[in-house]
């Protein structure tokens, strides 16, 4: 589908830098670059092919009086061996605001209109060149803050994610078409309940939906992290663990208990994860407005979290070291959302760490801030949370995958119980059809404009 609309956008960041380039796609981009480089020439355009493809011409560039206004290299690819699969021409000048202003709006009066964010990755997709969830990459890419986002998101770039995706759909279809066949030839008398073959097919193909969307999970906490709130009472020693994780002294420590009021944010790797890490007030009933506010937005900042750290001071439980808290109680926080961690681990007598060592449930954890003790327990609960370690995630995914995923799941799970407590395949072949659907979504076989208006929005410009 080319389009008839030529654009034009910076491609390298805005600013100062050795080199700008001002990439041109669509119907006029030769035509245009053609009339940047050779000013004054315009009448004896020749009829096609310009430029000599991927070649690197040096020429200057020119503006409507034919005054030069940068001297650089011009790049043609012609269509379809382009990025985004049409004719494209980039312009690389000397990296000044200027002179890409300059350069652009000559363009802009040759004929081409300024590019939308995305809008040279939406044309790419728009044309075959890559899938959604490639095109995705490229931004995951372009976004990545870590090694292994950046290697994960150019595994997704290359089809990694795009191809197990195309698998399951694949399968989806194999047992739909055999189902449907089934149903169409009766006197073959097919007892779907009596068909291990099927069964197996079935089950171990929801199993390994459920594989990819724990993996598809990881790919998610490694492209957008996981944001945590600390909570707890004052002087638990929530400062010293946002100290302790950060290797700083970011947070004041004292043991006046009140010390922290406002919310704290810092940026932290755990367990390979980037993590959001919020320090909080510590909640108790207090008469000064300044702590009542500092409380307030603690929170607000537990409610926004998506994983809440409560501390409990050791010191602080009762002689049976039963781990309770009303505050906690009181906060009323989902169940995998909260961690609950007993700090100044340090400070406990033999007697009493094993007392607490024996009645510890799985979301919470002995530890102490202060001496680091315990730091692994806390990464293994982020690595559970996340579905794996960060070092086996193999792509980056987002929360619309997840969502897909998880949609096209419970359509086949669901049309497979159907199926195992009634014999009858039709609703089955149609939640086979649906499951189907929803795959497509991921790699935009099935798309909606606003669907795709709402991905490519959010690049940059000239991407
Ligand atoms: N022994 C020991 N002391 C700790 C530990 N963690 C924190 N503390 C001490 O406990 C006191 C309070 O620590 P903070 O980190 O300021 O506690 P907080 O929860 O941030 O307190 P507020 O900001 O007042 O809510 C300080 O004197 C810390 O040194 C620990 O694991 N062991
Ligand atoms: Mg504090």
């Amino acid at each position: 589908m080319l389009s008839q609309e030529t654009i034009v956008a910076q491609a390298t960041p805005p600013g100062r830098g050795g080199v700008a380039i001002v990439r041109i796609s669509g119907p006029l981009a030769q035509e245009i670059g053609y009339r940047i480089c050779f000013a004054g020439q315009q009448d004896s355009i020749p009829e096609k092919s310009m430029f000599k493809p991927r070649y690197a011409l040096l020429r200057s560039f020119y503006d409507s009086e034919g005054q030069c206004i940068d001297q650089g290299i011009l790049l043609s690819f012609p269509g379809p061996n382009s990025f985004t699969g049409e004719d494209v021409v980039e312009i690389q000048g000397h990296g000044g605001p200027y002179v890409v202003q300059k350069l652009v709006n000559r363009c802009c009066e040759l004929g081409a209109r300024r590019a939308n964010p995305g809008e040279f990755s939406l044309r790419a997709f728009l044309n075959d060149k890559i899938d959604l969830a490639q095109a995705e990459a490229i931004a995951d890419l372009i976004d990545a803050q870590s090694e292994q986002a950046a290697h994960c998101a150019m595994a997704s770039l290359q089809g990694e994610f795009s191809k197990r995706i195309d698998t399951f759909a694949q399968l989806i279809l194999n047992i739909r078409i055999y189902v449907e066949a089934a149903m169409d030839f009766p006197e073959e008398e097919i007892d779907f309940l009596e068909d291990s073959a099927l069964r197996a097919k079935v089950e171990g193909f929801l199993a390994e939906m459920r594989d990819m969307l724990d993996a598809s999970k990881r790919g998610v906490a490694l492209r957008d992290g996981l944001s945590v709130a600390i909570l707890g009472a004052p002087n638990a020693g929530k400062s010293s663990l946002l100290n302790l994780l950060s290797g700083e002294e970011t947070a004041i420590v004292t043991d006046i208990a009140g010390t922290t009021r406002d919310v704290l944010k810092c940026d932290i790797t755990l367990a390979g994860y980037p993590l959001n890490i919020s320090d909080t007030a510590g909640l108790r009933e207090t008469d000064n407005p300044v702590e009542q506010e500092g409380i307030r937005r603690a929170q607000v900042a537990a409610q926004q979290a998506q994983h809440v750290f409560f501390l409990i001071d050791a010191q602080d439980l009762a002689p049976d070291m039963k781990i309770q808290s009303s505050l906690l109680e009181s906060l009323d926080i989902p169940a995998h959302q909260l961690t609950v961690i007993v700090n100044k681990l340090d400070t406990l007598s033999s007697e009493q760490l094993e007392a607490l060592q024996s009645g510890l449930e799985s979301h919470q954890i002995l530890m102490s801030a202060k001496t680091g003790q315990g730091l692994s327990d806390l990464e293994n609960i982020v690595i559970e949370q996340l579905g794996g370690r960060a070092d086996e995630s193999q792509f980056t995914a987002r929360q619309r995958h997840i969502a897909a995923l998880n949609e096209a799941y419970q359509y086949c799970d669901n049309g497979y119980q159907q199926l195992m407590m009634t014999g009858s395949g039709e609703l089955f072949a149609e939640d086979l059809k649906l499951g189907h659907r929803s795959l497509g979504e991921i790699t935009g076989q099935v798309s909606s404009d606003d669907l795709l208006g709402h991905i490519f929005s959010s690049f940059c410009i000239g991407k």
